[in-house]
Formats: structure tokens, sequence, C-alpha cells
């Protein structure tokens, strides 16, 4: 569009202009990145959080960029230990009508022993056995030591957002070296090549490992391959995996080889690696062979020129990637142009940097384009990026925020085709958690619980304190309703309802009546992790409701009534939801003004906890809303104002979204500072300490990636915003980030929104509608009809008059 090309020749024109004057610097800087688009270091990674992520939604690499040795983190998505197993207590559900007469009475500690005795699962749960872990794949090893002495110059090591390549360069020796890697998705491999300016300068040793349970061959001088099972956490026999790495060289020789490579004074040389396992799959499909599959996509790489590997690769990313473009102004034109980790001290002593949190919001969508393919496992806590064997929390899903934070930036950032792995893990969870609901709570329908692995575990965790909320189920399947709200993809609803339809149907049935206002409310429940304080002093987790719940259950209901309308079917089971919903509790505001996380004021021993889930329904549910319910907004404001601006690194992006969606833009700004703090501890932090390692991987601590999707989603919050019928365009421009524009977000109902700003205010605005559906467009008090049909754009100045 007209629109979306001024503005990328505007972005290019000040892109020539800040290369004119930054002149100097590091060798090729500034012919080579766009500082929005562009992390980099001058010198090599010592860790795994200076490390440069790659990925092709399956296959993983972390670069180190050494110049001795070289280390490159090999992961694969389905590289799980443990097996499916049943952990559902059978007889649970005969205590639940006790738990749930011992709620309604006030005796919640009662409850809550009950709960930790029956309604827990069976088994260690996430503490060890069949749960298993996510963990690394390997480490490959590039050892160029012993070559020669002289000092490296010009140390050079960036990714590129914008293409999805690594690159490494040096001098040394009166050698120019380049190292560049890509994770292929069109081609399932990652490709490293190696040059050099002069020839027969490259020689190198390479080997496999991983931490336990693997062997490593030379097949022959050019190929290695690493085999091995995980633990399946019975009888040891786990998944299998096959990982390999063939050498393409140009020149040079290749010595014998037992279990690593050796290739002399080559004038170039190209790695391919590909990897498998033998996990089916959530679908549960046909058993692979992981040393064929990885052997025939090696094969295929192999034949194929570097160049069209590359070309091929570019495309495939670019594809999603350029969907999005945004530009925040840069706070000091020739810092944008240092390393990263000095971007980020320099934008922490000035207030922050708003060109960095542009970096930060592309990160985040590379990072999804990187970690969540059509057919692929979702991106899990870190992503698909690890280096250990018992990664923190096993690199799991978690359903009580984790994994739906994931996710957030998705549809508003135009990547919705990427949500299929999202939505493979909840069909995945269905049957499973059809048993969950049965034995726990005797219910039809489905369940999940807090925690869940690709093995299909639905059981509540190991203890009631966190464990036992039953909201996971109802918070996936926000998912799958928002999805259809953004795309209106009918068949896509048609596939989606009785997942709707199974969560809903659970819910109905657990409903109990509460003592004080015959509401009625999930019981047991809890609020995320958090706890309070009974009367008598005792400590509870476990209550009869939940403002979470019913906000969860409200959307829930409302999701299920009207697919069901949408779909012409389950009439009686609509009615059912409609007056049910009706009874649900609503959101209580308490007598100091804030959202009661609970039904009752109780004594809060944590005011400061990290998860704010009683505020779900401003965001990302939509029950609270700044325009159209401000005195819950109101209260919701108060509610954040106590609970404070610390926070891990995911806290402080949901943090972040619930200003922009009360439309305060300076604090949901100073949150997004916040979540930039350099970091580099990796021990676990519970109530603050969150920021960001030097490559820009959210640290929780320790490494978590909530945190990056989590400030992805909330920029576009501050930017635009579609929940309840309208689109409002900047509805939480922070004044730091007085000039700018946007193309490409996504809005409900099948639009498309081109926005371009000066000095905080709206100058120009493009609305593309995808799918014909009437609209309206708000900024700030004005609001106009929208009626476009499908494929049809309009522009509109700052004033929202029409531009003919
Ligand atoms: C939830 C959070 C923790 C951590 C863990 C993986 O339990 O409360 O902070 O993010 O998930």
């Amino acid at each position: 569009g007209s629109l979306s090309m001024r503005t990328y020749w505007t972005a290019s024109f000040f892109l020539s202009l800040l290369l004119a004057i930054s002149g100097g610097g590091p060798r090729r800087a500034a012919a080579a990145i766009d500082p929005e688009t562009a992390i980099w270091f001058s010198n090599p990674a010592t860790n795994f959080t200076a490390s440069l992520p790659l990925g092709n939604g399956r296959l993983g690499a972390m670069l180190f960029g050494g110049v001795e040795q070289d280390r490159v983190i090999l992961n694969e998505s389905s590289v799980w230990s443990g097996s499916p197993q049943v952990a559902d207590r059978t007889d649970a559900a005969k205590y639940l009508p006790e738990i749930q007469s011992l709620l309604r009475a006030g005796k919640n500690a009662e409850a809550e022993a009950l709960v930790n005795a029956h309604f827990t699962c069976l088994g260690p749960g996430s503490g060890g056995g069949q749960y298993g872990c996510y963990q690394v794949l390997g480490n490959l090893y590039l050892d160029f030591s012993g070559a020669t002495n002289e000092v490296v110059t010009g140390y050079r090591r960036e990714l590129d957002l914008a293409t999805a390549t690594a690159r490494v360069e040096y001098d040394r020796g009166g050698v120019h070296y380049i190292r560049e890697a890509f994770a292929s998705q069109p081609a399932e491999a990652i490709v490293v090549r190696l040059t050099a300016d002069r020839g027969g300068k490259i020689s190198l040793g390479i080997r496999l490992d991983r931490p336990e349970r693997f062997a490593t061959v030379a097949i022959d001088r050019n190929n290695l391959l690493m085999t091995g099972e995980l633990d399946n956490g019975t009888d040891g026999h786990g998944v299998k995996y096959a990982a390999r790495v063939r050498v393409l060289a140009k020149g040079g020789r290749s010595d014998p080889a037992v279990q690593a490579l050796r290739i002399r004074e080559a004038d170039e040389v190209t790695l391919i690696i590909t990897a498998a396992t033998d996990y089916r799959g959530f679908a549960g499909r046909q058993l692979t062979d992981p040393v064929a599959v990885s052997g025939e996509d090696l094969d295929a790489a192999a034949q194929r020129a570097y160049g069209t590997l590359l070309k091929e690769h570019v495309a495939d990313h670019r594809k999603y990637f350029d969907r999005v473009v945004l530009h925040l102004p840069a706070l000091n034109a020739d810092e944008a142009w240092q390393p990263t980790p000095e971007r980020l001290r320099f934008a922490q002593a000035h207030g922050g940097d708003p060109g960095l949190a542009a970096l930060y919001f592309n990160f985040g969508r590379y990072l999804l384009i990187s970690s969540s393919r059509p057919g692929g496992l979702p991106p899990n806590l870190q992503g698909i990026w690890a280096e250990e064997v018992r990664t923190p929390w096993n690199g799991d899903w978690h359903l009580d925020v984790n994994v739906q934070m994931n996710y957030w930036p998705a549809e508003v950032c135009h990547l919705p085709e990427l949500t299929t792995p999202l939505f493979a893990l909840i069909q995945s969870l269905q049957i499973p958690g059809e048993r969950t609901a049965q034995a726990y709570y005797g219910a039809p329908g489905w369940v999940a619980h807090v925690i869940a692995n690709p093995w299909g575990f639905t059981s509540p965790g190991e203890s009631a304190s966190w464990g036992a909320t039953t909201g996971g189920s109802a918070w996936l399947c926000q998912h799958l309703w928002d999805h259809w709200l953004f795309t209106r993809d009918r068949e896509f609803l048609r596939q989606a309802y009785p997942l709707l339809k199974g969560a809903a149907q659970f819910y109905a049935h657990l409903l109990m009546e509460d003592a004080d206002h015959q509401w009625l409310v999930v019981a047991p429940a809890n609020s995320p992790e958090n706890h309070f304080q009974l009367p008598d002093g005792r400590d509870a987790s476990i209550s009869a409701g939940t403002t979470t719940h019913d906000q969860m259950l409200r959307y829930l209901f409302t999701a299920c009534i009207e697919a069901s309308q949408e779909l012409g079917v389950d009439a009686d089971f609509s009615r059912e939801l409609t007056a049910k919903r009706a009874r649900l509790a609503p959101t209580p505001i308490g007598p100091d003004g804030r959202i009661m996380e609970w039904p009752k004021p109780y004594l809060e021993p944590e005011i400061h906890h990290r998860h704010v889930s009683h505020l779900w329904g401003l965001y990302p549910g939509s029950e609270i809303s700044a325009v159209q319910t401000p005195a819950l907004a109101a209260a919701a404001r108060r509610s954040l104002e106590v609970r404070g601006d610390d926070g891990v690194g995911w806290s402080l992006a949901y943090k972040a979204a619930l200003w922009a969606r009360l439309h305060d833009g300076n604090h949901a700004w100073n949150l997004i500072n916040r979540a930039l703090q350099p970091v580099s501890g990796m021990e676990i932090r519970y109530d603050a300490g969150g920021g960001v390692y030097p490559n820009l991987f959210d640290a929780c601590p320790p490494f978590q990636i909530d945190g990056n999707f989590g400030v992805t989603a909330a920029v576009a919050e501050m930017l635009v915003q579609s929940q309840n019928g309208e689109i409002q365009l900047l509805p939480a421009l922070p004044e730091a980030w007085g000039t700018g524009s946007v193309t490409g977000l996504c809005a409900r109902d099948g639009f498309v929104v081109d926005i371009v700003w000066e000095q905080g205010r709206l100058k120009q605005a493009m609305i593309q509608s995808l799918k014909g559906f009437p609209g309206k467009l708000r900024y700030r008090d004005q609001v106009i009809p929208l009626k476009l049909k499908a494929g049809q754009r309009v522009m509109v100045d700052g004033a929202l008059v029409v531009n003919k």
C-alpha cells in the first residue's frame, strides 16, 4: 500500500542519513545492519545468555562465535525425556463433595488439606520420573586452535533479525574470516559456512557431543553421526534421537576420522546439520527412524548450493517477518550503532531508548517465527533453546500464564498461522484431560491444570498451593476464540468448537453455589500460585471461587455460546451456559478500591506477588475496559499500583500489557524499561529481578522466553487495540515515543492497520479490511464507523477524517 511504501522510504532515508553520519565504527557495521533489527557483540560469547539464537521452529542453535573454539548448542524441539503416564488419582472424585462443603463453610485450610491429600497427581509429578524434561540435543564444537597466534582484530558477531542469519567476522594474520549461519525451515537443516578472503586458510576440528546418553561416530571423513536414547522415567528407553553433521569443503583435505572430523587448509567449508527424533508428535503419528530421517534431510540439503539454501531460507523467514514494520525514535543515533549490551546499559542510564524497544519487539517476532511453525511443538519455557539436560521447571508448558504469553503477540503481530502448534497442544490435552476431569471431579468435558508436557499430562501438580488450579484449560481456550475473532476463519472455528465445548462442559459441571451470594463459583479454585490469610491467621491457597476463574469462565462461556450460534449447533447447551454465565460472580471491587483477587477481602501476605491473574479480565481478557467500564478500570489501576512495578521477567511484561489496556502509555513504557534491565544471574527468582540477558533473552531469571513474547505483545497493545468492537489507534503511546510508525498490525474482525504519528499525535492511518466486517475506529475521544468491503482500505488523518 502507498502508506507502507512511504513509511518504508522515509525510514530508509533516515537510515542512509544515519549511515552517512555514523562513519567509522566497526568494520562493515554501518553497511550491514539496521539497529532496529540487529543484535550484535564485539566479542565472542562466554555463555548461553550471550550466544545468538537461530531456529526453524523445530531445530535450534545458539552460536558462541569463539575464535579458537566455537561452540554451537544444538536443539530439537522434541528432545524430551519422560513418557505417557497415568498420574490421575482415580478415587479423587469421592472427596470433592467434602472439599466443596468445607469451602462453602469457610474452612479453607481443612479443604486444602484434602486437596493436598487427594487432588494432587500420582507420583512425583513435575519432580521427575515420567514427567520428563526438555533438554539439549547436543554441542557442536569447531576447534580452530593451533593455526596461528596472531591477534584478532575487528571482531564482530551479529544476528540479523530481518534475514534470520548470524554472522561472525574478524581479521587475523592478514586474513578476513567470516562465519555465517542460519536454521532453514525449507531445508530442515542448520547451515554454517566458513569463508576467508585468502585460499587455504580454513583448518578446523569438528566434534559433536552432549552431557549424557550419546555415542558419536565419524561415518567417514566428512560425516558425524550422534545417536542416543533419553530416559523415559521407567525402563530407560525413551525418545531416540539422531544428529548429523556433514562437511562440504572446497579445497584442502580431510583426515581419516573416528569420532571427530579434521579439515586442513580448505578455501571454504559448509557444515550442514540435521537432527530428528522418534517422538510421534501430539497426534501419535507413525514411529520414524531418526537416523534415516536426519540422513534424508542431510542428503537433500547437501545437494543444494549454499546460495540457494540461503535464498530459500531468507525468503521463508521474510514471508513472516516483513508483515510488520515498526519504527520508534532512537534515543541517540550514535548509540544505536553500539553493541547490544552497551545499548542496554545506555538505555537504562537514560530513562529508556525507544529504538531499543523496537529491536526487542522485532526480536520477539523473530523468536516466534523461529520457534513455532505449523506441524511442530509450541515454544516451551525456553522456546526451543536450552543447554542443559535438567532445564528449569523441566522446560515444559506452564498453563497458568507462561505458554499463553508465548502466543500473546501472534495474532496482533500478523502471525496467525504460527498459532497452530499451540492449538495442537490444546488438542493433545483433550483426551487425557477427559480422564482427569472424570477422576477428580466426576465431570464431563476436559480439564488441564498448571503443567503440561508432550506426553499429555493434565493431572494436577504435586502440591495444592500451585498445582491444583483448574484454570489451565479455560485460559488455553481463550486463544482458540481469539484466533477466530482475529481471522474470522469459520473452518477453524468449526474445528476448535469441540475443544471449547468440552472445556465449558467441565466448568459448567464443576460450578458450585457459594454461601454468601448464591453465585456460581469454581471450587476448589486457586488464584495462580498466590495465597491469602484466613481470619484465624492460617494461610490458604484454595478457595471457593477466584476472580480469575470468574473472568475466564465468563469469557469461555461467551465464546462457546457465540460459537454455537455461529455454527448453528448445541442450542440447549448454549442456553445452559447463558443461564450459568448470568450467575457467575462479577469481578469484585474491594473496600480499598482494588480488584479483589478472591471473593473475600482476605489479608494478602504477598502484596507484590508476581502473578496478576485477577486482572485477566483487563488483559488478555476484555471485560475490564478503559473505555466501557471505567469503574473496573480504575480498580484495576489501583491493584496494579499496589502490586508495584517490580517483578520477574514475564510479570513485568504482563504489567506492561495491563497498563497499555488502561491507556497509560507512560506506565507501560516504565515497565518495558524495567524488562530491559541488564541481568546476568541465572538463579531462580520469584518476585523481583526480571530483565534481559546480553543476547536479549528474557531473564525471569533464569532465562524464560515468555517475557520476550509478553513485551512484544505489550508494545503492540500500546499501538493498536481491538477488543470490544472498536479499533483503537495509539491507545497508550508514551511521551517518549514522539514520532514513529508501524505497519501491518492486526485488529480483530480481520483488519490490518498502519499508523504514522508525529509528536505524540496520530498523523495518518490506513485500515484495510480482509473480511469485510463492519467496525469502528477510535482515536482518543473520536470514533468513526468503518464500512469496508473485503480487500478495501481507507486512509484517515489525525482527526479521523477520511482521505479520498
Ligand atoms: C510460574 C511462575 C514462575 C515461573 C514458572 C515457570 O510458576 O510463577 O515465576 O515462571 O511458572
